[in-house]
Formats: structure tokens, sequence, C-alpha cells
């Protein structure tokens, strides 16, 4: 049988419910997002002349993990090798590194030991499994080359994700989709061969018994992938095409970006609002899945500030909230569209997204539930009987901004 993430951290991963995404490389120089490589079809020759030009001389991995641990973030996934097949840490297995850059620091390694120092945020890692780069991937025929070189030096990175970073939330694979979608003989994508997931997955999870395990492939879990992913949409939806699959019935995590792109755009200022952040983190929850929120630092190695204001803002609201999201489950009980909800044993909270009405009608009441609070305060509601269910007044004076939320013990 697959090896499978230990009962605990599989637990502690449903239990984190948020954390951060980021996607930072030498794509983010050129400011036009993380595929620029491709849709521009720049040639490797030209796209290696960016090394030099990388030093992103505001990194701060402190502030980095700073804003997450504000924004309520419990966990942190960094692309370590994106499709352009360039490595954000000291590898040794390529030279086509972030620490042969002016920069010539190893960024993954100083966020590993910030999140150390903190305790709160733990690390995780993306990581490429198509390379735009390397010649056993895309230039097997020139190179001389095989499949099984590719395959030996991806999963010897994994292998030193894996053991040179501390304990890991996660690893994060993407790539494997390009099957459904592309052309088989488009060299951009096609894979040589199979990826060994048997091996693969079973060394992390031998090497990072707590880390969960997910693939982007965009289809139902295979043995060894611990969670299930779903990109720019929330479980059961497609509107932007990438989610083929059902949810099934396991933990689930939804990505999407804080503005339209992974990579850093500099024309993008499409930033999503805090109010539709925080709607999409409990619709993400309400349906058991964690929200993995997604920002492209700029190519000097900030956060934009837009975003770190978004994010503590989340972060305020969760504080007073948190306890409606972290560590709850999905929710159980019938409710209008405007409002979602989760639960903890008993406890079932109402999350009011909208204040279309006076109160919220809740169809069907478990005979447990006798009380109704509103969670930022403890201040009582009542809770009448209506039709067949119960009616919840909520005054609009005690609306919140972004989400009321109702404690129902
Ligand atoms: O092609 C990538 C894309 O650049 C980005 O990394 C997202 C994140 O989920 N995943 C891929 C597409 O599925």
């Amino acid at each position: 049988m697959a090896k499978q993430v230990s009962a605990q951290g599989l637990e502690q991963f449903q239990d984190n419910r948020f954390g951060m995404f980021i996607h930072w490389g030498l794509y983010s120089i050129l400011a036009r997002q993380e595929w620029i490589m491709h849709i521009e079809s720049i040639p490797v020759p030209e796209y290696e002349k960016l090394v030099p030009q990388f030093n992103p001389v505001k990194f701060n991995a402190e502030e980095w993990v700073s804003i997450a641990a504000d924004a309520g973030q419990k966990y942190m996934i960094i692309t370590s090798r994106h499709h352009d097949g360039f490595s954000m840490y000291d590898t040794q297995l390529s030279d086509y590194k972030v620490t042969n850059t002016p920069f010539k620091r190893d960024p993954l390694q100083e966020l590993a030991d910030a999140c150390a120092r903190r305790g709160d945020v733990k690390l995780g890692f993306y990581s490429s499994l198509l390379d735009w780069h390397h010649p056993a991937y895309r230039f097997r025929e020139e190179s001389g080359l095989a499949w099984s070189d590719y395959i030996e030096f991806l999963h010897g990175q994994v292998r030193e994700l894996c053991t040179n970073f501390g304990d890991l939330a996660s690893i994060w694979f993407d790539g494997d989709w390009p099957r459904h979608q592309f052309n088989e003989t488009n060299a951009y994508f096609k894979a040589g061969g199979d990826f060994e997931y048997d091996k693969l997955y079973d060394m992390i999870h031998t090497l990072q018994p707590d880390a969960v395990v997910l693939n982007n492939h965009h289809e139902a879990p295979i043995p060894g992938e611990d969670i299930q992913g779903f990109e720019q949409d929330l479980p059961g939806m497609n509107t932007a095409g990438f989610n083929l699959s059902e949810a099934q019935e396991m933990p689930l995590e939804v990505c999407m970006t804080i503005n339209d792109h992974w990579g850093y755009h500099d024309t993008d200022n499409n930033h999503k609002s805090t109010r539709s952040l925080i709607h999409k983190l409990v619709r993400s929850a309400s349906l058991g899945a964690n929200y993995l929120l997604n920002v492209g630092p700029t190519p000097e190695g900030e956060i934009l500030p837009v975003h770190a204001m978004r994010l503590r803002q989340m972060g305020s609201w969760l504080k007073l909230h948190g306890e409606s999201v972290y560590g709850t489950r999905a929710g159980s009980l019938s409710t209008p569209e405007a409002v979602v909800s989760t639960q903890r044993g008993d406890t079932h909270y109402l999350h009011v997204l909208d204040d279309m009405s006076d109160g919220v009608y809740i169809k069907q009441m478990p005979d447990s539930i006798t009380s109704a609070t509103l969670l930022r305060d403890n201040s009582p509601l009542t809770l009448q009987p209506y039709e067949k269910g119960y009616f919840i007044d909520l005054p609009r004076g005690l609306r919140d901004p972004y989400d009321t939320v109702i404690s129902l013990q």
C-alpha cells in the first residue's frame, strides 16, 4: 500500500485552513507573469540572460513570514522551481540556480530559518514536474540525455527539499496537466515517460511524515496524494476551465491568485478586495477546503504593499473570527445562497456574506442547537422557530462589513 501523510499531519493541514502561495523566480524580472518564456517563445540562451539580472535587494524573509503570520496564514508554499526550470534554492543538482545570480543568497533557506524562528508559519515547496530548461526534459534528442536523467534530477531535487529545510507543510507538484490540454508532440510539455510517482511520494512520506503531498494535475488524486487541489475555483466549480474532476471525500485545497496572475505582472492591478478574499476563504472552509492565496513578489523581492495590506486586513478579521475558520470542517447546514457554514463538533458557524434580509433562515437545525450568539463579541441573538426551521434575527447594526459570523451552540 502506498504510504500517506501521518494522521496528525493531515489533521494539522485541515486545521490550518489558510496558506500563502508564492510564485517568484527569474520571470519576475520581466514582469509579465511566470509563463513569459513560453508565451513569447524565448529561447533558452536568451532567457538565461536574466540570471545576471536577478538581485532582489529588498528581499527580507522575516518580512514575508510576518506578512503571512499577520494575515493569519499558517503555511506558505513557494516555487522552488517553476516551469522555466530555474531553481530558487542552492540545489546541488544544477548550476541554473539563484545562488549563481548576483544575489548569491538562498531565499528558501532564509524563509525556512525565518519560519523556524517564529514557529507559527510552516514552509512548503512547489515543484514543477515539467521543465522548459532541462535538456533531459525538453531537449532529449539534441542532448542525448534520457528521460531517466530527468527523473533522477526531479527526484533528487525533491530529496533535497525534504532534507535541507526542516519540517515541511507540503510538497506541491504542478505540471502534469498538459497531457490533457496540449499537443503531445510539443516539446515544451511532452514528458518522456512517467514521473515514477510511487517512488517519489514514498520518499516524501518517509522523509517528511507530516507533510501533505498535492499534485495539481486536475484529476482525482492517486495513491500517495494526500489532498485534492482546485485551481482558481471552489471545489465543484469550473469557471476557469482547470477543474476537471469532482471533489473527492478527502481534504481539499483551493489555490487562487490575489489579482489575475501568479507571477509578478506590472500592469495587473485587478487586486481582489479584502471582502471578496475573505468570502473565498470562508466559502472554501465551508466546503472542507484550505485556501492557498497567491502573491507574486517583485523582482526586487517585495510583496506588493497593496497585497500585504489586504492580507493584513484579512488577518484583522480572522483575529475576531478565526474560531469559525481554523480547525473547522465542512459545514452541514442547509443555508441560503449568501450564507455558508462551517462546523467544529456540535458548534456550527454561520457566515453571513450579504445583508439582503433581516436575518437568516435555516431550514433544518440539529436538535442539539439551542442558542445563537454573534461570534465577534458573544452577544446573544434570538433564535426563533419559523415555519419548519429557525429564523435568527440579525439587526443591521451588528453586521460585519466582510462576514458576520453567528455561532450556534
Ligand atoms: O502553469 C501553472 C501556473 O503557472 C501556476 O503555477 C498554477 C498554480 O496553480 N498552476 C499551473 C497551471 O495548472
